[in-house]
């Protein structure tokens, strides 16, 4: 099993049934771990693994599952399928495609945590993605996979599924458990963190899908496995995906660590005819902009991190030599101006004023000021002066966009 995410999903992309999931040693891991496998040895093999999470942050999975008290109360396991960053489409691949391997994954965090409720927190629009999740979690409870004393043991799990009400905030996991009790999708202040007080103020472990989706591999197949299929220091395999001027726009599982040239000139195909590359996001819009010269990087969290970006989603939005990078920006700077939830200063006020400035400028309002005031700002929207992410994450193409393309912004004055 060397692609644990990709094995099921099929060429015309309907989704793997039951049947044809237990085919490639679906629920294997789900059964070896309610026989074989007390909680702690699930938690201690995810995270001897390893894993680390796939949604934006890379926190180690196996600690932040040790990170929920031990003590006996209610817990829940939540998963985070409101997959909405601007150029990232890998979650709804996985959704779509193998419903199973999500819920296999969600059941085992439940065991290590000891949560006998799970809920996956789906992005609104993911209409087919929800069709074919209620589908497939009906075969599993028939199947008694989920349910009362599942497989005759002791462990009892239900799963929900819950729509998300549609804005880029309620991805944010302290927005998204508001959202789920019902409450408006402001982000709350961490700590405490959810592993400690998060669902109706109980420890509740947030993981994002693709991350989900590497754990019942991990639980069959060991740490040592998982650590062997990636080409860096980082472990396993990550789903890379690029959109833009390319050949071929699409989604690739390969090992972590693989080399950027790789994944754009050999799986995406290269830049179209009479299009050169300029430069790209690694991962989804809130990371800082790499360029040609970084081709050669291996594409994991570490080494993108060394060279002043991050990996993000690990979906890389490329910007070829006959788009304007302040126009892109402006268009990723107004989408995260809607987005906002309008609970902290720098992020509600930030953002219009950064999209105002930048579209002066490109409709030849600019004044010579403004590229530092542009800079102050992303300052302002950084690390440690928001409840949450959404803005400091805004701040990162636009602070890189003035490092590199400046002369972009220039022209413009
Ligand atoms: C216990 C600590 N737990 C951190 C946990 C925390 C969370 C995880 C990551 O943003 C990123 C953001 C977007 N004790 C802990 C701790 N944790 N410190 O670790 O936390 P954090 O704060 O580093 O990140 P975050 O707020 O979860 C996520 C970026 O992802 N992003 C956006 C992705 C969007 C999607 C989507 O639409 N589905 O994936 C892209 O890069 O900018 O940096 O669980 O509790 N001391």
């Amino acid at each position: 099993m060397d692609k644990p995410l990709t094995r099921n999903l099929k060429p015309d992309g309907s989704a793997a049934t039951l049947a044809e999931y237990q085919n490639t040693g679906g629920y294997d891991a789900w059964r070896t771990a309610l026989r074989d496998l007390a909680p702690a040895e699930v938690v201690a093999r995810v995270k001897d693994a390893g894993l680390r999470g796939r949604g934006g942050a890379g926190f180690p999975t196996g600690v932040k599952w040790s990170l929920v008290p031990r003590t006996p109360s209610q817990k829940y396991v939540v998963v985070n399928a409101d997959e909405m960053e601007p150029g990232t489409f890998k979650d709804r691949r996985l959704l779509e495609g193998d419903p199973h391997l999500l819920l296999e994954g969600a059941a085992l965090a439940a065991y290590a945590v000891g949560a006998d409720t799970a809920y996956i927190f789906l992005r609104g629009e993911y209409i087919e993605a929800a069709r074919r999740l209620e589908h497939a979690l009906a075969e599993a409870h028939a199947a008694g996979l989920l349910g009362r004393n599942i497989l005759g043991t002791e462990f009892s799990l239900d799963i929900h599924l819950h729509t998300s009400a549609g804005r880029y905030i309620c991805g944010e996991e302290t927005a998204l458990l508001n959202a789920l009790e019902g409450k408006r999708a402001n982000p709350r202040t961490k700590p405490p963190f959810p592993q400690i007080a998060g669902l109706w103020g109980k420890p509740t472990v947030v993981n994002n899908v693709e991350t989900l989706c590497n754990v019942p591999g991990i639980v069959a197949q060991g740490a040592a496995w998982y650590k062997d299929l990636s080409r860096s220091q980082d472990a396993g395999t990550k789903l890379y995906g690029a959109s833009g001027r390319v050949n071929r726009p699409g989604l690739w599982e390969l090992p972590m660590g693989t080399p950027i040239r790789e994944i754009l000139e050999e799986h995406a195909g290269g830049m179209q005819p009479g299009y050169e590359l300029r430069g790209f996001l690694p991962g989804g819009a809130s990371t800082d902009f790499l360029l040609p010269e970084h081709l050669g990087l291996a594409m994991d969290y570490d080494t993108l991190q060394k060279a002043g970006s991050r990996l993000g989603t690990g979906t890389m939005i490329v910007l070829d030599d006959r788009t304007c990078p302040v126009r892109m920006v402006l268009n990723l700077e107004r989408f995260f101006a809607q987005e906002s939830c309008g609970w902290c200063t720098p992020c509600r006020d930030g953002l219009p004023w950064v999209a105002q400035i930048l579209e002066d400028l490109v409709e030849g309002r600019g004044r010579p000021e403004d590229l530092d005031q542009l800079a102050k700002l992303a300052r302002f929207m950084g690390p440690g002066n928001t409840f949450c992410a959404l803005a400091p994450g805004a701040a990162e193409p636009l602070q890189s966009a003035l490092k590199y393309f400046r002369g972009d912004f220039e022209r413009y004055l």
